[in-house]
């Protein structure tokens, strides 16, 4: 797996190459009621090129929802590969990348995402939206996250657009795929993708939300107390050391009085 990682940051850490097998995705934890939990991340968005190269855009604006009714949308994996059967053709994403930030507890799983795709459209410009998508189970994507409307012209590079997302609460540990899908601003209609079919970037992918991403247990402080267990143990054994010794010097006839 490939997946790129910027070091902009001192609190970025490298990403440990982890195999398919590693780590079984994680289920959504559902409530009683068979709900989902709730969801919560943070997030920014903007074209690449209004951040500087090194930075992160820093995630602030908060969104939690309740993903059982009101906002999440899911729908069957297998729905994501539909680009040739109903896109028109006039938007393609010609190049898209993930980089994951900020790993607190060092386990290899990161809380912070940022997805960037260069769109190009046949037309000299067109304004289009993307919704982004998760899929913990390899059977249902989520989606987590719709972009503001931004303007494409045609094939320049120089629109590259990206989303920082931080993954605060509802997203346990575990490998996600993430899917981006375009839309014709304008009309609402489904003109391009890019995900897993495109780029192993967009697989499997080590990602826990900020509640599963604590830092480590402190270590356990050492005791310098007298008497404790430690203290009997080494008691124990000088006692038993002598009364050895003793009874070989009687054995031998040798002692000393
Ligand atoms: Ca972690
Ligand atoms: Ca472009």
């Amino acid at each position: 797996m490939t997946i790129r990682i910027s070091a902009p940051l001192a609190k970025l850490c490298l990403l440990a190459t982890l195999s398919a097998s590693s780590t079984a995705p994680a289920a959504p934890d559902p409530d009683s009621e068979g709900n989902v939990s709730e969801r919560a991340i943070r997030y920014a968005e903007g074209f690449s090129a209004t951040r500087e190269e090194s930075d992160l855009r820093n995630a602030l604006v908060l969104d939690d929802f309740q993903s059982a009714s009101r906002a999440v949308v899911a729908k069957p994996k297998d729905s994501a590969s539909r680009t040739l059967s109903e896109s028109t053709g006039e938007f393609w994403v010609y190049a898209a990348a993930t980089e994951l930030f900020y790993d607190d507890d060092g386990d290899g799983y990161y809380h912070y995402l940022r997805v960037s795709f260069d769109a190009d459209t046949f037309f000299t410009d067109a304004y289009v939206y993307a919704e982004l998508y998760l899929s913990w189970d390899g059977e249902t994507w989520e989606r987590y996250f719709v972009t503001e409307d931004f303007l494409l012209q045609g094939s320049t590079s120089l629109d590259e657009y990206e989303i920082e997302t931080e993954f605060v609460t509802g997203y346990p540990t575990g490998l996600y795929d993430v899917l981006i899908e375009l839309y014709d601003a304008d009309f609402g209609d489904f003109v391009g993708e890019f995900g897993p079919l495109q780029s192993s970037d967009f697989s499997i992918l080590p990602i826990e939300d900020l509640e599963h991403d604590g830092l480590p247990p402190p270590p356990v402080p050492i005791s310098h107390e007298h008497g404790g267990s430690g203290s009997i143990s080494w008691l124990w054994l000088m006692l038993l050391l002598a009364g050895l010794l003793g009874r070989r010097c009687e054995e031998a006839g040798k002692c000393s009085r």
